[in-house]
């Protein structure tokens, strides 16, 4: 049972956390949360790199002794320097790291002054009126620690889309290994491509499902079985993933793939559009009266109900129903169609690979075009390009265009918006650019006002073409900032600049519904990875998932289009 990375990230963030508690040196816990942040976004396996020798060392921010920790958690599934750490520390303080307004040094004040030690003696704590008696406990920190107790209770956490995607692989491998198995296919906001999932809803067919039942709660990953019957089991494995397996007869497999990939609003209305054709839908397949009508494939369900086959991305009752009735479902944009990328990064910067080794990775998926866009001077902890270094840049990009064929690296910037909406680099240098990307890399707290305005004064500099990141949010890390999208959508489409859509897992901003917004002002989006490494390319079938949960089709993306194509529709400067 190889280790996941999300568990090697778990053990290095609860060690950073556990260390940061008892006062160690805080350049050692920010090498552990950097290596932790590093494997979590890493598109593979480092399970995978161990098996196959690679050297982990050589990834950024690793060093002989991280290395050697990380092979330590893939090989034993244990880490010793957590173990010994879990000695002086209770473990379950890091649960405590997460509530806002408590740092290390108020957790550890806690645990030494009150005992507490999780989040149930922190709660206990709290209803007892104890921290009336520490210092600098104010009423505020105390109800920002009761609001996160009650917001916790009642939102059970989700996990990021391409993390469960990295759990569920090798069960799914396995299920897929049974005896008399037929079809293993996720259901759920899985197969709708939802960026997070609350749990993982697995459908079969077999011959024997007392097999496949056996094998799924026996796996090795299961920690807990919650329920385990016939048709339908139920599990968490080691990472927290709920999963439920539900096995159906071949007859019934199309009815139940559509009743388990909701989402319920859309099941809801198709069957109350069943109910009115006299029919009645459910997971069991399509019926009229007594009599079998349909329900072996999931089209014979939408067949039943007039409807044309309707994509499970587009399945929420945001209007496909009403859009298929009328012929009018978008035909949307798949991993195919597109033929660059817009945003990725080079060693001159935070990026781990040269710009040379970066074009070569695009190539490979045969890409015909990636635009280098390196941070800008103003961040200045990743060493930020000046027009100076820039000029250098353009001049390497030039040289390695002459030895490629077929291909062109784009010159290009990520180019920081500054607070009063200038841009970090002088237009004569941007000028130079085929593609200037403007983002917000801080003053996230800006309000809602000023933020939008600070934005769109960028975009009036005719050399801005794309807006990264629109709203800045990290999914389950941090929120957007206020900021007024639709206006910034409108003002982009006044000024002929685009948004983008980026694909990085965490990101995935903009969402689906500003997608949508997008393409219904006729505003092109641009797909992008924001790759640091060639691996992280792969992200984009991330992107394309949430533009296709947004209704776009391939006429409504900018990087479906060659180089040429595209930059026929930027603004002239
Ligand atoms: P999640 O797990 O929160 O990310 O979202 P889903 O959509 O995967 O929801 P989940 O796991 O609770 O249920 C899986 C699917 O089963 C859901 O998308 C639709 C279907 N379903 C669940 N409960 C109901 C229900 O009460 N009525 C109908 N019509 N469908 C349901
Ligand atoms: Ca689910
Ligand atoms: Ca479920
Ligand atoms: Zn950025």
């Amino acid at each position: 049972m190889p280790v996941h990375n999300v568990e090697i990230a778990q053990a290095l963030n609860k060690l950073a956390d556990l260390l940061e508690i008892e006062g160690a040196n805080a350049f050692r816990v920010r090498a552990y949360r950097n290596a932790a942040h590093l494997v979590e976004s890493l598109p593979r396996s480092v399970a995978d790199m161990v098996a196959a020798n690679e050297d982990l060392s050589e990834l950024p921010g690793i060093g002989e002794a991280l290395a050697r920790k990380l092979k330590e958690i893939v090989e034993t599934g244990h880490l010793a320097a957590l173990e010994q750490e879990e000695k002086h520390v209770p473990a379950a303080l890091s649960d405590l790291m997460k509530i806002p307004g408590l740092g290390p040094r108020r957790v550890h004040e806690l645990f030494e002054k009150l005992k507490i030690t999780d989040l149930a003696s922190l709660e206990h704590a709290v209803r007892a009126g104890k921290f009336q008696t520490l210092d600098g406990f104010g009423e505020k920190t105390e109800a920002r620690i009761r609001e996160y107790l009650d917001r916790k209770t009642q939102t059970p956490p989700r996990m990021l889309l391409v993390t469960a995607e990295q759990v569920v692989e090798s069960l799914l491998k396995n299920l897929r290994g049974v005896k008399g198995v037929k079809r293993v296919v996720p259901a759920g906001s899985f197969r709708r491509r939802r960026e997070t999932v609350g749990d993982v809803d697995i459908l079969a067919t077999c011959a024997d499902s007392a097999e496949i039942m056996r094998r799924f709660v026996g796996y090795e990953d299961v920690t807990e079985v919650i329920s385990h019957g016939k048709t339908r089991s139920s599990v968490i494995l080691r990472s927290g993933l709920h999963v439920d397996l539900r096995v159906v007869p071949e007859e019934s497999y199309g009815a139940a793939l559509h009743y388990f990939t909701g989402s319920k609003a859309h099941n809801i209305a198709i069957r109350a559009r069943g109910v009115k054709a006299g029919l009645k839908i459910n997971e069991y397949g399509v019926f009229r009266g007594e009599a079998r009508v349909g329900g072996a494939k999931e089209d014979e369900v939408y067949a039943a109900v007039q409807l044309p086959y309707i994509e499970p991305e587009l399945r929420e009752d945001r209007g496909e129903i009403e859009a298929a009735e009328k012929g009018r479902l978008p035909k949307l944009v798949t991993l195919e169609n597109i033929r660059g990328d817009l945003q990725s990064h080079s060693t001159a910067t935070d990026g781990r690979a040269d710009i040379a080794e970066m074009a070569r990775a695009a190539g490979r998926l045969g890409y015909e075009y990636l635009a280098i866009t390196d941070h800008s001077k103003h961040m200045t902890m990743v060493h930020g390009l000046n027009a100076t270094r820039l000029a250098r840049q353009i001049r390497e990009i030039d040289r390695l265009n002459k030895q490629l064929s077929g291909f062109r690296i784009l010159k290009s910037i990520e180019v920081d918006i500054l607070e009063n909406g200038e841009l970090d680099l002088a237009d004569d240098i941007l000028k130079e650019l085929d593609v200037v990307v403007g983002a917000v890399h801080f003053l996230f707290t800006l309000s809602r006002e000023k933020q939008t305005e600070r934005i769109m004064r960028a975009m009036d500099n005719p050399c801005f073409h794309i807006l990264a990141h629109p709203s800045g949010r990290l999914i389950g890390e941090r929120d957007a900032y206020e900021v007024d999208l639709e206006r910034l959508l409108h003002a982009a489409k006044e000024r002929g600049c685009f948004l983008e859509l980026n694909a990085h897992p965490q990101r995935l901003d903009m969402n689906d519904v500003y997608c949508r917004m997008a393409r219904e002002l006729g505003v092109k989006v641009a797909i992008s990875t924001d790759s640091h490494s060639p691996l992280s390319l792969d992200f984009m079938r991330l992107g394309v998932g949430q533009a296709r949960r947004g209704w776009l089709e391939k006429d409504d993306v900018l990087n479906t289009r060659s180089w040429e194509a595209a930059r026929k529709l930027f603004r002239k400067s």
